[in-house]
């Protein structure tokens, strides 16, 4: 009777359709049968999509570590929750137990609660991917501190950002970070960006390289010590099922990142059960998410969805590349992976390389395999599906957001046919509708249009931190009574989605969300920089590369052009991170504008793509004549 596992493609509808007729009838059993709570909910689901406020079972208490930890310690306590594996496939992995985890975040907690933070607390935590990440955010949550996670590839000056939006009062970091072949000094980033953080007053350091590094007195102490003086046990706070779980920074059409909002109850329901659903996990099975718990899927799908189910969770430090290319299909031999959950960008740069990189290694374990995080084209798939695969293993495609909290359309593994490139079938609970520019529903079979989702599900974030305005802008205004996704989608003949790309400012590189106002402004700020507007065009392994059109002031003119391009590439890994270098600039003499001043992004991207043959009309523009000139000098 239970629907929390879902088994064939007749239970998936049987279940789709109670979950959309009657959503709070269908949560609240799932809710009540699967995870612990202190006190149960008055009411399973309040929402009005026009303020918006969108509330679950409220009036419920929990901790949700005691979901992802305490209750599993009387059968599950020495099975390993995470495995950890280094970057250096000499060093020894670690199998941290769901007992020692136990141990590990509550002394954790409690140096957080000497250090004087309290429930509602902001915590910043900019580290590697080392077990003090996933232990330092579970800290966070057993005392019901809030903890905002940063990506450690992010400059000083956007976590600086980050830190100053939301007034994390401590922040947990480390002396360095490996990776690959190279190490990374973290706490120098992080003393840079603290120049710009009053509000930060302590900073805890993580021992990971072991280089001797500058600790400021009074605000840096090493954090082993306090974990080893620390009381192993620690009482767990009782949060309300809205009380904020964490904050998560996404890029948007503006400068300013957005400060996602995520709530406790139903983030922790959704998670934990999309995980078992779309992982199709059993207890024996090793599960492997590649990705970092800096970006929501590692926050989801490392940390709390496996963790509510008991899971084994591998934790991965290094990079696909190191030592060589074969290190992903090393890792799922020695560690006997079950399921191997990655992005299509990484999947791409490894299809580049010889096949014996895969053909050396034993990859029988595999039985599910996933992707993330960006469109996958149809060869990626293909090669991902015959040489990792053997043909044997379904992909799920899930796409979903840092937004919507958990997986929104995917396949089921072994339940849902999949079809190259479809994120085929909304996942239990979810109303996908597609939308034209006016407004209005799309109805019917192969049609295209704008992703949105009409009905609440458990974990969509709550707010923007800090800016309510701004989350209602972004996500509830386009379309009446609907939330936007941003992207586009098609539904094809069998009712199957195909997520085609953003429609709005965001370019997503090698997986990763890039609003294209913030690197703008950093090009700007350039002292030889007028304006400039970034787009991106297609690339082979990264999916998506970014493309530069710049206007130099009088005082740029003179200049060398192969030095202001690195100048405006080291500007953006100073403000952004490396990740958001531009793979082309073009100098310009000015950019296509409409009469009322918008970059006309349209046409750029055309150019950029080396689609100039149909570049629609231009004749609306302020300066069509700027076109040519763009055209003539394309790179
Ligand atoms: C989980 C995550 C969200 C954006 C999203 C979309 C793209 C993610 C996708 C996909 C096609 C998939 N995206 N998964 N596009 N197919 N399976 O990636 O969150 O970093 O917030 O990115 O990523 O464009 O809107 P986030």
């Amino acid at each position: 009777m239970s629907n929390y596992h879902i088994k064939h493609l007749e239970e998936y509808f049987q279940v789709y359709r109670k979950s959309v007729r009657n959503p709070e009838a269908f949560w609240e059993e799932i809710a009540e049968e699967h995870f612990v709570w202190r006190k149960k909910w008055n009411n399973v689901l309040s929402w009005d999509f026009s303020k918006p406020e969108i509330k679950w079972f409220e009036g419920a208490k929990l901790n949700i570590t005691e979901n992802c930890i305490d209750r599993h310690l009387p059968t599950r306590g020495d099975k390993t929750a995470i495995l950890f594996e280094p970057n250096d496939p000499n060093e020894e992995a670690l199998h941290i137990s769901y007992r020692e985890l136990h141990e590990r975040v509550c002394r954790m907690a409690n140096v957080l609660l000497d250090k004087g933070i309290k429930k509602g607390d902001r915590v910043c935590i900019y580290l590697p991917m080392i077990p003090e990440l996933a232990v330092a955010a579970l800290a966070c949550a057993r005392i019901g501190a809030i903890h905002s996670v940063v990506f450690a590839g992010f400059s000083s000056s956007a976590l600086a950002a980050r830190i100053n939006d939301c007034e994390c009062k401590l922040l947990i970091t480390s002396d360095g970070s490996y990776r690959g072949s190279k190490t990374i000094d973290l706490k120098g980033i992080v003393d840079k960006a603290l120049d710009n953080c009053p509000v930060v007053k302590t900073v805890l350091v993580a021992k990971r390289i072991n280089t001797d590094i500058p600790m400021i007195d009074g605000r840096d102490e090493w954090l082993q010590p306090l974990l080893d003086e620390a009381y192993a046990d620690c009482v767990a706070e009782i949060m309300d099922a809205e009380d904020p779980l964490f904050i998560l920074y996404t890029s948007g059409s503006t400068g300013k990142p957005k400060g996602m909002v995520h709530t406790t109850g139903g983030y922790m329901v959704y998670t934990a059960y999309t995980f078992k659903n779309v992982f199709q996990y059993r207890e024996e099975d090793i599960y492997w998410c590649t990705a970092d718990i800096g970006w929501i899927t590692g926050h989801s799908y490392i940390v709390y969805g496996p963790l509510a189910n008991g899971a084994t969770t591998v934790m991965f430090e290094g990079v696909p590349s190191y030592p060589d290319f074969g290190r992903f299909w090393e890792v799922v031999e020695k560690h006997k992976v079950n399921q191997f959950y990655t992005a299509p960008t990484a999947i791409r740069a490894l299809a580049k390389e010889n096949l014996d990189f895969i053909d050396s290694h034993d990859l029988s374990s595999l039985k599910v395999l996933g992707s993330v995080g960006e469109p996958i084209n149809e060869e990626a798939w293909h090669w991902y599906n015959t040489n990792v695969g053997k043909k044997q293993s379904p992909i799920v495609d899930t796409w979903w957001q840092t937004e919507t909290g958990g997986i929104m359309i995917s396949p089921i593994p072994y339940v849902t046919p999949t079809t190259p490139t479809y994120a085929t079938l909304p996942f239990i609970g979810i109303q996908p509708a597609l939308m034209d520019e006016e407004g209005k529903e799309i109805k019917g079979k192969q049609v295209s249009g704008r992703l949105c989702i009409k009905f609440p599900w458990p974990s969509i974030a709550r707010t923007i931190w800090g800016n309510h305005e701004r989350y209602r802008d972004t996500y509830f205004s386009a379309y009446k009574d609907m939330y936007f996704t941003g992207d586009g989608a098609l539904r094809d003949a069998v009712g199957y989605y195909r997520i085609t790309g953003r429609v709005d400012d965001v370019v997503i590189v090698s997986g990763h969300n890039l609003g294209t106002a913030p690197i703008e402004d950093s090009i700007n700020e350039h002292p030889a920089v007028a304006e400039s507007a970034i787009v991106g065009f297609p690339h082979d392994i990264k999916g998506n590369a970014l493309y530069g059109f710049v206007i130099l002031k009088e005082v740029g003119e003179s200049r060398n052009r192969e030095n202001l391009v690195k100048e405006i590439n080291q500007q953006i890994t100073e403000h952004i991170g490396p990740i958001a270098k531009l793979d082309k600039i073009q100098f310009v003499p000015g950019l296509p504008k409409t009469r009322s001043g918008k970059i006309m992004r349209r046409i750029l991207r055309k150019i950029a793509s080396k689609d100039t043959a149909n570049l629609g009309d231009t004749s609306t523009l302020l300066n069509p004549e700027v076109v040519k000139d763009i055209m003539d000098g394309a790179l």
